[in-house]
Parts: structure tokens; C-alpha cells; sequence
């Protein structure tokens, strides 16, 4: 198999793009697919002070890789979250790429600075380890990119996340999500932060052979709450999918941000935002679901622990 570009060795096919690639060929063609994205949702400038999420694994290395090397000012972000084995070594694997790239990073243990990581946040309130999690993210992710003045915060969802989200969204008709599934999310409050989503033409599969073949030392391990997670059902059977029909995964989702999400517009207009009275970050009720959240675990451990 030869590189469809220098003819050289290939190391890795794309069936989708019915190509295969060099490592250096390869490694290219992953950026010019960043920037793409970039240019065609119109996420970024070079102006822009961008705040990357990064969590360890081959997504957010790969995009804070291929932005850096694209040319635009990046940050890396890493949050703490306190689970088991796992959380200390991603942030190893974090701070040793930063540190190896002489790139700034921003780190947040949410233990530390909020008394609770989501193995506390799971036992204190109803909330599985997913959803305490998801919540904590997002809301610390906007408020410190706030706060440290950054113009955009990036994270490393890829192909896999958007279409198995996608069909999750489908499958139950949640009609205001998918009014909402935009790659690039401007900011509607002044409380609120501009989100881009810029690997969203690359599968999992790329982006793992990106981050291995520019040599970056990656957390291979999944975070132990994953296990059994529906989006991984979802993930699995758009693979069966890809593999009888090559570029399904990537028609269905990026046909959809075509032709179908502004179907679906309507349904997530008019929400009015306001500042939470606890904490100021946007909200749609008096206090954000954050400092809920945060108000019952303190409840809760009190009463476990007087
Ligand atoms: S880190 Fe957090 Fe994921 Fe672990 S607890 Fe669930 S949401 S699985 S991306
Ligand atoms: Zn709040």
C-alpha cells in the first residue's frame, strides 16, 4: 500500500477518504482536516486566546497538537476530577506534554478548590459519576476560560461523540439537543464563553494514530466510569455501520449540521438566561445547577458526618 500523497510507504488507510497515508502525509492531512473545520464553521482566529480542554487521552492531545502547530495561541486546561488510579496519572501525562512543548497550562483539582471530586459528588447527591462530571466540566471549563480572559474554549469531541450524540438525540427526539448540536457555539451571555468543537471530521481511530504517530505519551486507559455507558452502545453499532459503508459515520452527522439541525432550531430559540445568584454564571433558574448540586453534597456529607 502506497501514500496517496508521496507514494511512499503507507502506515494507515482511511476508507472513508479511499486513501492511505505516510506518517508525515498522514499527520498533514489530520491538521488540513482541523483546519477545515476551523475555516468552515468559522471557530477561530489567529487573534484568538483559546483555552484547550485537555484530558490525557489521544482527542484533546491531538487537537491542542494540531492547533499549536497550526499556528494559533493555545492553553492547555486540565481538570482534576479525583477518580481513583486514573485522575493522577492523566494529569501526569498532561503536565509532561506541556511541559515538554513549553506550553501554558491551567489546572483546576476540583477537590481542592470546590471540596469535592465525583466520586464524592456521586455519593453525596442522586447523580451517577457521568453526570456530576459533565456538569462540573462544563462549568468550570467556561468559568475559568471567564475569568482568565480567554476569547474561546476548544474540546476534543471527535466524529465518534458527534454521530453516536447524535443518534442518542434521535432516538429519544430530543428536539431542543439537537437544535443545539452546533460545532461552533457563540457566546449568547455575557457570562457564557464561545465552545468549538474543531475534530469533528476525524474518527477516534484517526486521532488515536495521530497522537501515536507524533510520539505523544497519551493516557491509554478509559476512565473506569465509562464502562457500560449507552454512548458506547451507539458507538459500536455506527462502526458495524462504517464498516458495511464506508463514510456513513461522517454523512450522518455532518449531513445533518446541513440539512437537518435547522429543522431543529426553533426548539432551542428563546431561552433566557440569567446570572446565578450564588456564584453569577449564566443560568436559566435562580441558582445554577453547579451550586445545587454543590449545595446538596456539602448537605449531605454535613449530615453523613457531623
Ligand atoms: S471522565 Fe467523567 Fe467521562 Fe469518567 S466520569 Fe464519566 S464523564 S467517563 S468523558
Ligand atoms: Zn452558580
Amino acid at each position: 500500500m502506497k501514500c496517496k500523497t508521496c507514494a511512499a510507504k503507507a502506515v494507515i488507510e482511511t476508507r472513508r477518504h479511499n486513501a492511505a497515508f505516510c506518517t508525515g502525509c498522514f499527520c498533514t492531512h489530520v491538521e488540513r482536516q482541523v483546519q477545515k473545520t476551523v475555516d468552515t464553521e468559522k471557530m477561530l482566529s489567529k487573534d484568538d486566546r483559546i483555552l484547550v480542554a485537555v484530558s490525557g487521552g489521544k482527542d484533546s492531545f491531538t487537537l491542542w497538537e494540531a492547533l499549536h502547530r497550526l499556528g494559533y495561541s493555545t492553553t492547555g486546561y486540565h481538570i482534576v476530577l479525583g477518580i481513583g488510579d486514573y485522575s493522577p496519572l492523566a494529569r501526569e501525562k498532561v503536565e509532561a506534554y506541556a511541559k515538554g512543548q513549553g506550553l501554558p497550562l491551567i489546572i483546576t483539582d476540583l477537590k481542592e478548590e470546590y471540596d469535592f471530586g465525583i466520586p464524592e459528588l456521586a455519593l453525596h447527591t442522586p447523580r451517577v459519576p457521568c453526570s456530576a462530571c459533565g456538569l462540573s466540566k462544563r462549568y468550570v471549563m467556561n468559568r475559568t476560560a471567564l475569568e482568565e480572559g480567554f476569547t474561546v474554549l476548544a474540546t476534543g469531541h471527535n466524529l465518534d461523540d458527534a454521530a453516536s450524540t447524535l443518534l442518542g438525540n434521535l432516538l429519544h427526539w430530543q428536539t431542543e439537543q439537537l437544535g443545539r448540536m452546533r460545532p461552533a457555539m457563540e457566546a449568547t451571555h455575557a457570562k457564557l464563553v464561545k465552545t468549538v468543537k474543531p475534530l469533528i471530521r476525524l474518527t477516534e481511530r484517526e486521532t488515536l494514530a495521530y497522537t501515536m504517530l507524533r510520539g505523544i505519551d497519551y493516557h491509554e486507559d478509559e476512565c473506569p466510569n465509562a464502562v457500560g455507558a449507552t454512548s458506547l452502545l451507539y458507538k459500536d453499532i455506527l462502526n458495524q455501520l462504517e464498516h458495511a459503508s464506508p463514510g456513513v459515520k461522517q454523512s450522518f452527522y455532518l449531513g445533518f449540521l446541513k440539512k437537518g439541525r435547522t429543522a431543529f432550531a426553533a426548539h432551542s430559540d428563546g431561552i433566557t438566561l440569567k446570572e446565578c445568584e450564588v456564584c453569577g454564571q449564566a443560568t436559566t433558574t435562580e441558582t445554577c445547577a453547579f451550586c445545587r448540586m454543590m449545595e446538596q453534597a456539602r448537605r449531605r456529607a454535613a449530615s453523613r458526618n457531623p
